[in-house]
C-alpha cells in the first residue's frame, strides 16, 4: 500500500470550512495545514480540484478575483488552505495592500502550516513573487513544493527540459531546496507525485513507518 493512500481517500471527502479575509477569521490554528499560493491564473485551484476530486475550490477565468484565505478540511487534524493569488494588476491596489498584509501575518504567525504547494504555470515560472514565496518558505523552514501547471501545452520533451531549467534556478540562485514537478489539471498528470509530497506533510508519523 502506498503511504499517500490516507491521504487520498481524505481528498476525496474534503470540504470546504470557510473564508476569511482576515487572520483573525482563520479556524483555530490546530493540527497541520497544507497552503497552496501562486500568481492568479496560475492553475492553483485547478490543481486543488485535482487533487481532491471535487470542485472545492473555484476555477475561474475571470483572474484575480479570490482574494481570501479558503480553508478546506480533510479530516480533524488536517486542513488545506488556498490562499489568495497574488500579482494580478487588475486588482485595486488598496485591496492588494490588504490581503499582502493579511497573506503575511497568515504566513508568519500559522502555527500549523507544515508545507507551501507554490504553483506556477510552467510557461512562466518564477516570478518575482514565486521567489519572494520559495524565499520565505527557506528561511521559515516551511518545506516547499512546486507544482509547474499547464505541463499539457507543451510537447513532453519541452516541459522536461523545462522542469530541470525551473529546478537549477531554484538551487542555485535562490538557494531553494523546494521539490518540483510537472503537473496538468485537464491530463491529470502529477497526482500521484503530488499527493505522495502532502501525505509527507500530513502524515509525518506513517512516513517514518514506511521509510523505517
Ligand atoms: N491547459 C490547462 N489549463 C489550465 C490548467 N490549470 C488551470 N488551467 C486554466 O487556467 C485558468 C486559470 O485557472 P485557475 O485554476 O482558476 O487559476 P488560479 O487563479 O491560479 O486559481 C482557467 O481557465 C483554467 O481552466 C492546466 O493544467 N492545463
Ligand atoms: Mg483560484
Amino acid at each position: 500500500m502506498s503511504s499517500s493512500t490516507p491521504l487520498v481517500s481524505l481528498c476525496q471527502q474534503a470540504t470546504f470550512i470557510k473564508s476569511a479575509s482576515l487572520v483573525s477569521q482563520c479556524p483555530p490554528d490546530i493540527g497541520l495545514e497544507v497552503a497552496f499560493a501562486g500568481r492568479s491564473n496560475a492553475g492553483k485551484s485547478s490543481a486543488l480540484n485535482t487533487l481532491t476530486h471535487a470542485r472545492l475550490a473555484r476555477t475561474s477565468k475571470t483572474p484575480g478575483r479570490t482574494q481570501l484565505i479558503n480553508f478546506f478540511k480533510l479530516d480533524d487534524e488536517r486542513r488545506l488552505v488556498d490562499l489568495p493569488g497574488y500579482g494580478y494588476a487588475k486588482v485595486p491596489l488598496e485591496l492588494k495592500a490588504h490581503w499582502q498584509q493579511h497573506l503575511d501575518a497568515y504566513l508568519t504567525g500559522r502555527q500549523s502550516l507544515v508545507g507551501l504547494v507554490l504553483v506556477m504555470d510552467l510557461r512562466h515560472p518564477l516570478s518575482d513573487f514565486d521567489c519572494m514565496m520559495l524565499e520565505w518558505a527557506r528561511k521559515s523552514d516551511i518545506p516547499a513544493h512546486v507544482l509547474l501547471s499547464k505541463a499539457d501545452k507543451m510537447a513532453f520533451g519541452a516541459a522536461k527540459n523545462a522542469l530541470l531549467k525551473v529546478q537549477t534556478r531554484m538551487r542555485k540562485e535562490l538557494g531553494s531546496n523546494a521539490s518540483v514537478q510537472l503537473f496538468s489539471s485537464p491530463k491529470r498528470m502529477g497526482i500521484d507525485e503530488a499527493h505522495g509530497r502532502l501525505a509527507q506533510w500530513l502524515f509525518p508519523a506513517e512516513q517514518e513507518d514506511s521509510e523505517g
